[in-house]
């Protein structure tokens, strides 16, 4: 008599602290169907299952926006925090400062950053804080119906045949100059480059600046936008291709001769970039500037990692904290007693 063999269920894929890629997804997206934003949310959940990190030693902060609700989309089992229009860089350097065991990353708009929130933007690059900073960058204030915003290049036009004739700010080029450690541009669509540069971002410890350009399906995907998804795949010039290899994984793999440029991250990983263009060092701020610039002159959207530098101290660092954290400490760690502030009051009188 014939027997038959039931065949087991496959197990869900895991990842190497044994949690499944639903251990990092979100609520159901309430944005735009198509909106860029969602596409990064995606990358980013799948950045932070592929390198194995515990959701709830995230903070996940973010401005006002549409870009600024996605935290809500991703990774529900981490902390958030949905701060005020322009000033999550505050709250996040408050928070990080209260418990720099976490990991912090923050979602931010081109609205959100290149306007209300720019005197916030640039001191939060020259501290370094170990943030990774998203700017969803679609060149509208796409929440409040579509007006240009900082980040629109000169003689874009909006769907209501608006042309915008100031210059653009380049975030880029601030984060490098203001002193970011990571720096990077990429396109929502690109989902390898994308998802490489969030694994090298998520290893990097201090300011990673990543501006995203992230199309409006609603208000800026048509002909005349720069920031449409038509624009993007006309115009999208890679300065290099993007790797990277987590310290986890085995780098001999990976590894083949060629023209490339491989920088040691923080916790032991490979950032290893292809060479597309001669002679580009990402350690040097210069380099990045000029590449930069020199892609505005074209009218070409430089995307890669433009600068990384591991030498620099975080804030964290530098401010030389106790190993705990110190929202974790009693009061009587924390409260200096009343000899100590006689003492300062006597000694500054
Ligand atoms: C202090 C303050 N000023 C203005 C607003 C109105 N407001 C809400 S969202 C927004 C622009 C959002 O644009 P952006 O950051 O680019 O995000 P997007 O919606 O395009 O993703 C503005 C001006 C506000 N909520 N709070
Ligand atoms: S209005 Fe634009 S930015 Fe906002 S959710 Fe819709 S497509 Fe996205
Ligand atoms: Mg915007």
């Amino acid at each position: 008599m014939a027997t038959t063999t039931a065949i087991p269920p496959k197990a869900p894929k895991t990842n190497r602290l044994g949690l499944q890629v639903l251990d990092y997804r979100g609520g159901k997206t309430t944005l735009c169907a198509g909106c860029g934003h969602n596409a990064i949310s995606e990358r980013i959940i799948d950045a932070m299952y592929e390198m194995g990190v515990q959701p709830e030693r995230i903070m996940k902060m973010s401005g006002i926006g549409c870009s600024s609700k996605s935290p809500a989309y991703f990774m529900s089992r981490s902390h958030s925090f949905n701060s005020v229009h322009g000033r999550m860089p505050s709250v996040a350097t408050g928070a990080l400062l209260a418990n720099h065991t976490m990991q912090a990353i923050g979602v931010s708009g081109d609205g959100d950053t290149a306007s209300i929130g720019m005197g916030q933007f640039a001191h939060l690059m020259r501290r370094n804080l170990p943030l990774i900073y998203i700017i969803e960058d679609n060149g509208v204030y796409g929440l409040t119906k579509g007006q240009f915003s900082a980040t629109a290049d000169v003689g874009s036009k909006l769907k209501t045949g608006v042309i915008n004739d100031l210059p653009p700010i380049d975030t880029c080029i601030m984060a490098v100059e203001l002193g970011a450690t990571f720096v990077g541009r990429s396109f929502s669509g690109d989902k390898k480059q994308l998802l490489n540069m969030l694994k090298a971002a998520i290893a990097h410890k201090g300011t990673v600046m990543l501006d995203v350009i992230s199309p409006c399906v609603t208000f800026n995907d048509h002909e005349g936008s720069t920031k449409s998804y038509k624009y993007m795949q006309e115009h999208e010039e890679a300065i290099t291709e993007v790797g990277f290899v987590p310290h986890f994984e085995d780098i001999a793999v990976d590894y083949e001769a060629g023209s490339s440029y491989d920088v040691a991250m923080h916790d032991g990983s490979h950032l290893r970039l292809s060479k597309l263009r001669e002679d580009y060092n990402p350690t040097d701020r210069i380099s990045a500037v000029k590449a930069l610039m020199e892609a505005h002159e074209k009218g070409e959207v430089l995307t890669g990692v433009f600068y990384v530098n591991t030498e620099k101290p975080s804030f964290t660092e530098m401010l030389n904290l106790t190993d705990e954290a110190l929202a974790t400490l009693p009061e009587s760690r924390v409260r200096p007693p009343q000899s100590v502030l006689d003492d300062v009051m006597t000694r500054h009188r």
